[in-house]
């Protein structure tokens, strides 16, 4: 699509909406951005834009006034599409890209796309890091934080963009077809937004929607619903398994402590788990992901081996804060539902006083408690689910709850509560919203509060 000239709205002056507006600037067209928040300020808005002229600014009641002479619209990934708003786009047929779909018609090169509903951070930052230590070209975007929009108009034919791509963006894409996709797992999350597993799944599963049979699936063989998939996309793409359980005819899977690739019947040993830096078999699993993905874009092994084993955890995913008192303090932010919380508790090997709550995504908490196995001294809950993650406890006969107005407050009662040699940490189970705007300052709040104790 020719976007010079046209007036495109630009849904939500989030991240994504900022660099959406951004490169329509720079290709000359005339975006609007639009937001439902009346709390926002226009100069604030316009202030965070590279250029900001001839950019205008709409905030509160979607009128039909802002929609005249609009020829396209652009979503931020946060705007669910059942909203009236998006509706009253689609009643007038104007066609709606997200902010995803639009960096891919204006970028170039090639594309390795992840999704999944844990791990898929960990994953493209590992996968980034492969490629930029092989090619000199790459950009590292999407979910994990970087617009996509905002290098789109940067790249070359010779590009490679590692994508981690969430599920609310790949409900506005169209034609985007990375030649690399990877569903690392799916479990419940975001029910809130997609309303059914069913919706989720399809949604997750669009990632492959446009691929061809030159374009590479990886996938966890593992996860059934994802085993089922491979089997009935195989004659339409290439599919790649990996497994962390069993050994696979064809695929990258665990043999005893080592990672392997089998391909027609020859293996390759990659690395020995014991050489890397990222604990747990939920990272050897990202791990592996990450092997087939930049295989499959072509890196050679000797030089995937050589990341792998020097790549260290991501910000906010079990990281390791400081000790205090004999107290070792991990924050986990990044745990925003219960699945990925399961993987924070289970990483501990001490007794744990753990930090949960937050905005309800209307998840359920019961696994995620019946995985404490003992290890649980205090849950301390914040947040929006407190209430509800205590009854959900009780439930399961664990009592030893308290609850704590602000994650400032849930420090300073841990930090009393725990004896010399236990772990305090924060895995909350729950997104921040509400209490935060992200994750990340969450995450960074946490390590302020445990710094200054
Ligand atoms: N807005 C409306 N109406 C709505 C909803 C939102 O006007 O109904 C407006 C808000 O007032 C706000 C703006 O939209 O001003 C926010 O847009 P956004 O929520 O899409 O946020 P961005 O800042 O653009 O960040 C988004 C992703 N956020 C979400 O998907 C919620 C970021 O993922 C991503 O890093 C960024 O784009 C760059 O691609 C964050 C996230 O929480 C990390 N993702 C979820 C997750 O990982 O679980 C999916």
């Amino acid at each position: 699509m020719e976007l010079k000239g046209k007036k495109v709205l630009v849904f939500g002056a989030g991240i994504s909406g900022i660099g959406a507006a951004d490169l329509l600037g720079r290709v000359q067209a005339r975006p609007v951005i639009y937001d439902g928040n009346t709390k926002l300020k226009e100069s604030e808005i316009l202030g965070k834009l590279q250029n900001p002229s001839g950019v205008s600014v709409v905030l509160g009641e979607m009128s039909d006034k802002v929609l005249e002479g609009v020829e396209l619209a652009v979503l931020s990934p946060g705007v669910p599409t059942d909203l009236d708003a998006v509706q009253k786009i689609r009643d007038k047929n104007i066609p709606i890209w997200g902010e995803v779909e639009l960096a891919y018609q204006m970028g170039k090169g090639k594309v390795l796309a992840i999704t999944g509903t844990n791990g898929k951070t960990t994953t493209t930052a590992l996968t980034g890091q492969i490629m930029k230590d092989y090619l000199p070209d790459v950009y590292i975007v999407g979910n994990i934080g970087t617009p996509y929009t905002s290098c789109a108009l940067d790249m070359t034919e010779d590009t490679v963009t590692v994508a981690e791509i969430s599920s609310f963006q790949l409900e506005t894409i169209q034609d985007f077809a990375p030649r690399v996709s990877a569903i690392l797992n799916i479990t419940e999350d975001h029910l809130n937004r997609h309303h059914t597993m069913e919706e989720y799944i399809r949604v997750k599963e669009l990632i492959t929607a446009n691929q061809s049979k030159d374009d590479v699936c990886v996938l966890n063989y593992e996860d059934e619903v994802l085993r089922a998939f491979g089997e009935q996309v195989k004659d339409r793409i290439k599919v790649v398994f990996f497994s962390s359980l069993r050994q696979l005819s064809e695929g990258v899977f665990l043999k005893g402590s080592r990672i392997v690739v089998r391909e027609k019947g020859q293996e390759t040993e990659v690395t020995d788990t014991g050489r890397l830096k990222l604990p747990g078999r939920h990272n050897y699993e990202n791990v592996m992901a990450a092997i087939a993905i930049a295989k499959a874009a072509g890196v050679p092994m000797e030089s995937i081996q050589k990341t792998v084993e020097n790549f260290r955890a991501v910000p906010h995913r079990i990281e390791y804060v400081t000790e205090k008192n004999g107290v070792v303090y991990y924050n986990d932010s990044k745990g925003t539902n219960p699945d990925a919380a399961i993987k924070g508790i289970q990483a501990m090997d001490r007794p744990t006083l753990l930090i949960g709550g937050g905005y309800d995504k209307q998840s359920e908490y019961t696994q995620w408690i019946r995985s404490f196995d003992g290890k649980v001294r205090y849950l301390v809950l914040i947040g929006q689910t407190r209430e509800k993650i205590r009854d959900a406890a009780k439930d399961c006969g664990f009592t030893d709850t308290i609850l704590a107005d602000s994650l400032e407050e849930a420090v300073k009662i841990c930090a009393q509560k725990a004896n010399p040699g236990d772990a305090v940490l924060l895995s909350p189970a729950c997104a921040s919203w509400g209490q935060f705007d992200n994750y990340e300052q969450r995450g960074d709040k946490f390590k302020e509060y445990v710094n200054s104790l």
